[in-house]
């Protein structure tokens, strides 16, 4: 039963009783009636006015999880800490530079007599050893200086002054010979090689010095089809003439053994 038929039911019960009271009933009745009422809520009454407000609730209960929210900006950089512990032991650092040269030291003392015949012979070795040296780096400067060579061998001019016999020991003494043009190639080259010294001539390794008229190289091979006498050469003159020098036109004339003059030397590629 809705609320508004009860009130409505009560309203009808109270509407009873109030026409038993206009018909006379005894009061004892009306008494009894009234005892009899039955409490049923009645019609809704207007709104009342506002209360004042009421004490704060209690907290509520914590909510859920927020999702999570951008970056904030960076923050400033803190203080500087304390001082870290004292690190390992690290590598060898590299030698340094040298030192300034110290103060010299005292004289020593008296060195004791010896027998020095050893010493001296030993120092005597060295001095040619020295002078051997001497020499072959001579050569090598003068090699350094410029050589000329062909396919299979190599030229050089020696700018010491000999005579025909020491000029042929000379480069023996380097493992060669003196010159020995035996085509146009190489009588060329010697030529050129004269030339682009400043030189006028030089000895060559060719000779008539065992049998007279018969020109040999210095190697003893005999004079091929080809040579480079210059015109009324050889003469032989003064009956002395037993060696040939190259003049810088490439020409040959037999000169004097004795006389002294620079010379070229030849050497084999294989034996350099
Ligand atoms: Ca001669
Ligand atoms: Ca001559």
């Amino acid at each position: 039963i809705m609320k508004r038929d009860l009130a409505f039911l009560g309203t009808l019960i109270s509407l009873g009783f109030l026409s038993l009271l206009r018909s006379g009933y005894p009061q004892q009745t009306a008494e009894e009636a009234c005892s009899m009422q039955i409490l049923v809520p009645g019609l809704k009454g207007d709104a009342g006015e506002k209360g004042e407000k009421g004490a704060p609730g209690r907290p509520g209960r914590v909510g859920p999880t927020g999702e999570k929210g951008d970056m904030g900006d960076k923050g400033q950089k803190g203080s500087v800490g304390r001082h870290g512990k004292i690190g390992p032991i690290g590598s060898k650092g590299e030698k340094g530079d040298s030192g300034d040269i110290g103060p010299p030291g005292l004289s020593g003392e008296p060195g004791i007599p010896c027998e020095c015949s050893q010493l001296r012979k030993a120092i005597g070795e060295m001095d040619n050893q020295v002078t051997q040296l001497t020499t072959e780096l001579k050569f090598i400067k003068n090699a350094v200086a410029g050589v000329r060579e062909t396919d299979n061998k190599i030229y050089l001019l020696v700018k010491e002054e000999k005579r025909y016999v020491d000029a042929q020991l000379s480069c023996q003494g380097r493992g060669g010979m003196l010159s020995m043009p035996k085509d146009e190639t190489s009588n060329g080259l010697i030529a050129s090689y004269i030339t682009q010294a400043g030189l006028t001539r030089v000895f060559i390794g060719i000779n008539d010095l065992e049998k007279e008229g018969t020109f040999v190289y210095s190697d003893r091979s005999p004079m091929q089809t080809f040579s480079k006498w210059r015109n009324g050469e050889p003469n032989n003159a003064y009956d002395e003439e037993d060696c040939v020098e190259m003049v810088a036109s490439g020409g040959w004339n037999d000169v004097a053994c004795h006389i002294t003059m620079y010379f070229i030397c030849e050497f084999d590629k294989e034996n350099v």
